[in-house]
């Protein structure tokens, strides 16, 4: 097995300073050759990032999703050739030479910066700065809750970040490094790149932080080291390591570009390449006399040793678990598996909701089903950024997560929108759970850096997006969302869900849940909403994205479309024009991207031919889509008001009226 063979080889004496000025080559060379790129990053951070994998790391290529294995997530994401030269290095079946060699070239592994699923090894997209130390405090969390939930037997594991001057200048940090600190997570360590230098020069052009001691007050542990002395780096990952209660943070003091002979220590080495010259200079001063993409046999060798550990450590978890007791429950939980009877309850439940037909907000019919949902499965995890009782996020019996007791399934994330949904994506990333997570609908503004990245990670992230519309009323236009839903809409490989009463709710759920990957917004209302859907259909209506709610009596004069709490206002609309003689039919539409991905003879029989109306209290963008050249949209042209909701509906002109006129214009 692994082991007795990692034992008897003879040990491979590690030179640290040349398997780090491997990744130096290797970087300056690729970015060289790309003619573009950032090799100042790689240059720099090279000498921690040898002692992190030489001394610490646990990672086996040949099973890049192992679940217990160390995380590393470079978020100082323009620094990609770090991560590409490494992961060749440790022999990563997909980063053969000439990946390095293709770096940045249309199909290639090697995208300008780390890209979720583009490459074996890669956790978490990175490149908006402050995402990854962000994204990294979701995967560092929920280790700590299966830890809790499985031990340290099956779950013990470090999440290692190493992060610039930019991450920790953005605002995104702030609210990821409070969490962290809060929450006590331990087994989170940030490698900071202190080179005091960014793009525009040296970075006292723009801050003047303390980051020691903004990390000390958010709780963490933190250091501070010569980033280009590998003792005193490894003592300094052992030190953090061994702190129990507190993420660590080390502010590795290095030199931007180190080795380069003109442009080391300047803005000049971030994000361009060096130049023949400056390059021939580096490998001089680093004592690197191989030619370009060479690596000689021994330096191999060292990186590899990496990997060998990797792979006997996961041999002995892979016995720990194999011989535990609670092998079926870990392997299905690490591996998001839902139970075989979750569809099945939800029908029931949805049968059950048409019967009783509550007349409740769509937010209380998410809460509703959220209980039927959170007790079928203890794969999701749920949490709001400080409005619990307002998105109706937290169910009975789950249990608030707390500095001292991982036991429970419910985040409060603060007020912390951005970092939320940061968080959220590495806790899906990690795997083990289904985060979801509330705010009102209009702060989808504040936590849309990390909202993007979801979608573009196919990751499997629910947004709880409460007060989707001037419906919230009285709390004005500062809080009124009216271009958010065109915004997530546009966004591709998202899910935006806006249901129309009790049923489709339970519906839109469903479909965000089992939609494994792709994240899915819904928008849901504050105002009491009554039940559409009385007529129980095993079938998911809401997963085509669109159906008929409601046929017209006899060939259609008009075809009035509606969302969310717009189709109650629709169907009264039908109603009027009715009285007139005029044949209406009413299509529900919670879900654009759905009803897109239906066959053309679907989507014709939904729309029909007759003229269009769409009411939607939001901005017109991307209705025309479906009203076409002719059709009317009744909603929103500016921002909202500050009123009670009836009046705002009267005063905006979004009512049956105005449908009902609408569509006696079109149909004269
Ligand atoms: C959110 C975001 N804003 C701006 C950028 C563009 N950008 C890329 S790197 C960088 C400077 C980063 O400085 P630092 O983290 O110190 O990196 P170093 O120059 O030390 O490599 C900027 C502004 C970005 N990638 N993400
Ligand atoms: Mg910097």
């Amino acid at each position: 097995m692994n082991i007795a063979a990692v034992d008897s080889k003879p040990a491979v004496q590690l030179d640290l300073k040349k398997m780090a000025n491997a990744v130096r080559a290797l970087s300056m060379d690729a970015v060289e050759k790309a003619k573009s790129g950032h090799p100042g990053m790689p240059m720099g951070m090279a000498d921690v990032a040898a002692v992190l994998f030489a001394k610490f790391m646990r990672v086996d290529p040949a099973n890049p999703h192992w679940p217990d294995r160390d995380r590393f997530v470079l978020s100082a994401g323009h620094g990609s050739m770090l991560l590409y030269s490494i992961h060749h290095l440790l022999g990563f079946a997909d980063m053969g030479i000439d990946e390095l060699k293709n770096f940045r070239q249309l199909g290639s592994p090697t995208a300008g910066h780390p890209e979720y699923g583009h490459a074996l090894g890669i956790e978490t997209t990175t490149g908006p700065l402050g995402q990854g130390i962000s994204t990294a405090v979701g995967m560092a969390l929920a280790e700590k809750l299966l830890a809790a939930r499985y031990g340290a037997d099956l779950v013990d594991h470090h999440t290692y970040v190493i992060a610039g001057d930019g991450c920790l200048m953005e605002g995104i940090s702030h609210e990821a490094i409070d969490l962290a600190g809060h929450l006590k997570l331990s087994k989170l360590i940030v490698l900071w790149d202190d080179n005091q230098i960014s793009i525009d020069g040296p970075t006292s052009l723009a801050t003047s932080m303390d980051q020691k001691k903004r990390f000390e007050a958010a709780g963490w542990h933190v250091q501070s080291v010569d980033g280009h002395d590998p003792a005193a780096i490894e003592q300094a990952i052992a030190a953090a390591r061994a702190e129990n209660g507190k993420p660590s943070m080390i502010a590795c003091r290095t030199v931007i570009g180190y080795g380069a002979p003109t442009r080391a220590g300047t803005a000049k080495a971030h994000g361009e390449p060096l130049g023949t010259e400056e390059i021939a200079g580096a490998r001089a001063k680093l004592g690197w006399s191989y030619e370009p993409f060479v690596i000689p046999e021994d330096v191999k060798d060292m990186w590899r040793a990496i990997a060998a550990r990797g792979a006997a450590s996961h041999a002995a978890w892979s016995a720990r678990v194999a011989a535990s007791p609670k092998a079926d429950a870990f392997t299905r939980q690490a591996a998001t598996e839902l139970p075989a009877d979750f569809a099945g309850k939800m029908v029931a439940y949805k049968k059950e909701l048409s019967e009783t037909a509550p007349k409740v907000a769509s937010r209380k019919a998410s809460e509703m089903v959220l209980g039927v949902i959170n007790a079928a499965t203890d794969l999701t995890l749920g949490g709001s950024a400080d409005l619990t009782h307002s998105n109706y996020t937290i169910t009975k019996g789950l249990g608030s997560v707390t500095p001292d007791d991982s036991a429970g399934r419910y985040i409060h994330y603060g007020v912390r929108e951005h970092g939320m949904a940061a968080a959220m994506n590495g806790i899906a990333l990690h795997g083990g759970f289904i985060p979801y997570g509330g705010t009102f609908m209009c702060f989808t503004d504040y936590a849309r850096g990390a909202m993007r990245l979801s979608a573009l990670m196919n990751q499997r992230v629910i947004y709880v997006m409460t007060h989707d519309s001037i419906g919230l009323g009285e709390d004005g236009p500062t809080h009124q969302p009216v271009e958010h839903l065109a915004m997530l809409r546009a966004t591709p490989n998202m899910l935006v869900f806006r249901p129309a009463d009790a049923v489709e709710t339970a519906e839109c759920w469903q479909a965000a849940i089992e939609a494994d990957a792709t994240p899915s917004v819904l928008a849901l209302s504050r105002q009491g909403l009554p039940t559409l859907r009385k007529a129980h259909t095993e079938e998911n209506r809401s997963a085509k994205g669109a159906y008929v709610l409601k046929e017209a009596d006899g060939s259609r004069d008009v075809t009035l479309l509606a969302t969310g709490s717009e189709v109650e206002i629709a169907l009264a609309a039908a109603d009027m024009l009715a009285g007139d003689g005029i044949k209406a039919a009413v299509v529900s539409m919670p879900s654009w991207e759905l009803f897109e991905k239906q066959d053309d003879t679907y989507r014709a029989s939904v729309l029909g031919s007759a003229p269009r109306v769409a009411v939607e209290a939001a901005a017109r963008l991307g209705w025309d889509r479906w009203i076409g050249e002719k059709g009317a949209f009744i909603g929103m042209e500016g921002f909202g008001a500050s009123a009670p909701a009836g009046k705002l509906y009267e005063y905006f002109g979004i009512t049956p009226q105005a449908v009902a006129d609408a569509a006696r214009r079109l149909t004269a």
